[in-house]
């Protein structure tokens, strides 16, 4: 049986990899919502039930377990997931403040995500645990997740955008950035020219890897092979575009 994996759109390909790269094993089966992207600035309800109709997807599917690699749908839908099938690890991604914080003593950490991520109650938990050691300013970047979407990663446009997005933390001079969305490592190499080599930047994937394959291992579901695996892509969009950027992403 397969791992299911989804996201808004094409950002949780970036999980994806880290995923692969330490499971390269398993079969994965990967949705995108695209054709409902960007959930960032949705409503709870709408971002909810988002998230059930790409679970189902994924359970008809029969997959083994799943992947919540979007923020925004965790924040929103993971325990409400959870309880609908208890008997299927569903494990979520979170912004990766806690090796962020570590990283420096009390540094200052910008924390870029959707606006709806950082307005849920579970980031201003995260942030209250965190802000003892470190200053924490949240960044909300709502229009930034749609220029990956429609395959923009680096150019003169999305720069701007970006200087506009960073101003205020950089005048700050944060020390560390959080990718608190799964779409932003597209454009991470964007957002270090612009914040400069000093500031570092973190991002959530490889933890929800690592938790996945604990996860596994305690259920006992990891596969016990040496053939490298599959990855099957799907989307809710109907653009053929949609799937070769998701083979692109994915083998970048
Ligand atoms: N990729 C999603 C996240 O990690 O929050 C959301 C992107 C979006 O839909 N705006």
């Amino acid at each position: 049986r397969s791992i299911g994996v989804f996201d808004s759109g094409l950002g949780g390909i970036s999980v994806l990899r880290d995923i692969v790269e330490l499971m390269p094993c398993e079969n994965y089966i990967y949705f995108g919502d695209s054709a409902h992207a960007p959930y960032g600035t949705k409503t709870r309800e709408a971002i909810l039930e988002r998230s059930e109709q790409c679970t189902n997807f994924l359970l008809a599917k029969d997959v083994k377990a799943i992947v919540i690699a979007c923020n925004t749908a965790t924040s929103v839908a993971a325990s409400t997931l959870r309880q609908q099938y208890p008997s299927i690890p569903i494990i979520g991604i979170e912004p990766a403040l806690k090796p962020a914080v570590l990283w420096k003593e009390h540094d200052k950490v910008a924390v870029m995500a959707t606006p709806a991520t950082l307005a849920l109650p579970k980031f201003h938990e995260l942030m209250k645990h965190y802000s003892k050691e470190s200053d924490i300013y949240p960044v909300p970047c709502p229009g930034l997740a749609d220029y990956v979407e429609r395959g923009i990663f680096d150019g003169d446009e999305i720069t701007e955008f970006l200087k506009g997005l960073l101003a205020p933390s950089l005048e700050k001079h944060v020390d560390a950035i959080v990718l608190g969305c799964t779409h932003y490592p597209f454009v991470e190499k964007v957002i270090q020219r612009i914040a400069g080599p000093d500031v570092k930047i973190f991002n959530g994937a490889h933890g929800t890897a690592l938790e996945l394959q604990r996860r596994l291992r305690i259920a006992e579901l990891l596969t016990p092979s040496i053939e490298k695996g599959t990855v099957e892509f799907y989307s809710s969009s109907t653009n053929p575009e949609t799937i070769k950027l998701c083979h692109q992403l994915f083998e970048a």
